[in-house]
């Protein structure tokens, strides 16, 4: 691992681009985790390389891959995506990679932030995180670029920026004990502008109700463009969702960005998720280390955690009511884009989906 850079992006003119903005390509890592993924990730691995097959046919897919794992996941994967052998606890790239920043004069650089498993020992998923840990720097490493050693406990999950000044992000995760516990409201919204080149910071309070990842707002909310944010609506007043979403919207209503617009709120429709059920929990061999993953555990799905790359949506199908109204919805925001819909259950069984396990390189 090269030294890290001792200034901040801020400080260096360079700034974290919005996904919307055209990429060189995507980074992915490939599911292996039995205690995580049934029957030893084969399905996982299957919904991987769905997702990845509908992102190589819009920009270069490059796949972190454990030694061990390299011809099974060869044997799945398009001819087009490129492996890596890259070791990893899990598979979730867009929180344990990178995040990369640019400048005005068309050059990058990566942050890598500090991970804990969505917690440490605190709540946090699993108890040993040192190979996550050392990805992002890996990552920036391949792509040749600069690095910047970021002192905050943060997952790419947990923040979205427009380009244009702004970010946004949830009390539920950022603010939560199990993360940065030694540092005010204030420091982390410092450490956000000066890691991530933002001048504002809009607060959404809690996440998808029911996430793992206390909160991320991937799962929630996201930008379409800049002054524009999807969220995830129900108008079901049982679902617990209900308050958290009205709360979020009431929120962004009063809100301007950092150049000053006032947010336009667009809803993506909740699905209506089963649990985990007793065939899809069975193939999971516990551990003891992982939080365990049972039938009848809930499941936080949610529309707004698609995933942007060059003239693509490729958003998550979750619930057959609902996945139509969703797509359309989304090629009503995206005209410009193409919007696939591909499976997203599978990995939703392992807390997430396709924004969580995608990570963009920017174009320069
Ligand atoms: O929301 C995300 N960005 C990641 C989900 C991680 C789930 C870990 N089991």
């Amino acid at each position: 691992m090269t030294d890290s850079l001792s200034s901040t992006p801020l400080a260096d003119g360079f700034a974290m681009p919005a996904e919307f903005a055209p990429h060189e390509g995507t980074w992915m890592l490939w599911p292996h985790r039995a205690d995580t993924w049934r029957e030893q990730g084969g399905p996982a691995q299957q919904a991987y390389a769905e997702m990845a097959a509908a992102i190589v046919a819009a920009e270069p897919v490059r796949m972190g891959v454990r030694g061990s794992q390299i011809e099974s996941a060869r044997a799945l994967l398009p001819a087009s995506v490129e492996i890596v052998e890259l070791d990893s606890d899990d598979a979730w790239m867009r929180d344990v990679g990178p995040t990369f920043v640019t400048n005005a004069d068309g050059e990058r650089r990566g942050v890598d932030w500090q991970f804990n498993a969505w917690g440490g020992h605190e709540g946090g998923l699993y108890p040993n995180w040192d190979l996550d840990m050392q990805v992002a720097a890996q990552v920036i490493g391949l792509e040749g670029d600069e690095r910047y050693s970021a002192p905050l406990i943060l997952e790419g999950g947990s923040i979205h920026v427009d380009g244009e000044g702004t970010c946004l992000t949830t009390e539920e995760c950022l603010l939560n004990a199990n993360r940065n516990p030694s540092m005010t409201r204030e420091q982390i919204e410092g450490h956000l502008c000066d890691y991530l080149g933002v001048e504002k910071v809009l607060w959404l309070g809690a996440g998808t109700f029911g996430d793992e990842t206390d909160g991320h707002v991937d799962n929630l909310a996201c930008f379409i463009r800049p002054g524009v944010v999807a969220l995830t609506w129900t108008d079901d007043t049982s679902h617990p969702q209900h308050a958290i979403s009205h709360d979020a919207r009431a929120r962004l209503e009063t809100m301007t960005d950092a150049r000053g617009r006032s947010i336009q709120v667009e809803l993506l429709p909740m699905p209506t998720l089963a649990p985990m059920s007793e065939a899809e929990a069975a193939g999971i061999i516990a551990s003891g280390e992982v939080l365990p993953r049972l039938a009848g555990d809930e499941l936080a799905g949610s529309y707004v955690n698609f995933y942007t790359c060059n003239g693509r949506i490729v958003a998550p199908l979750l619930d057959e009511r609902t996945d139509d109204e969703a797509m359309a919805k989304l090629a009503e925001l995206f005209p410009e884009r193409e919007v696939v819909g591909v499976p997203g259950r599978e990995i939703l069984l392992g807390g997430g989906n396709v924004h969580c396990i995608t990570q963009q390189i920017p174009a320069v």
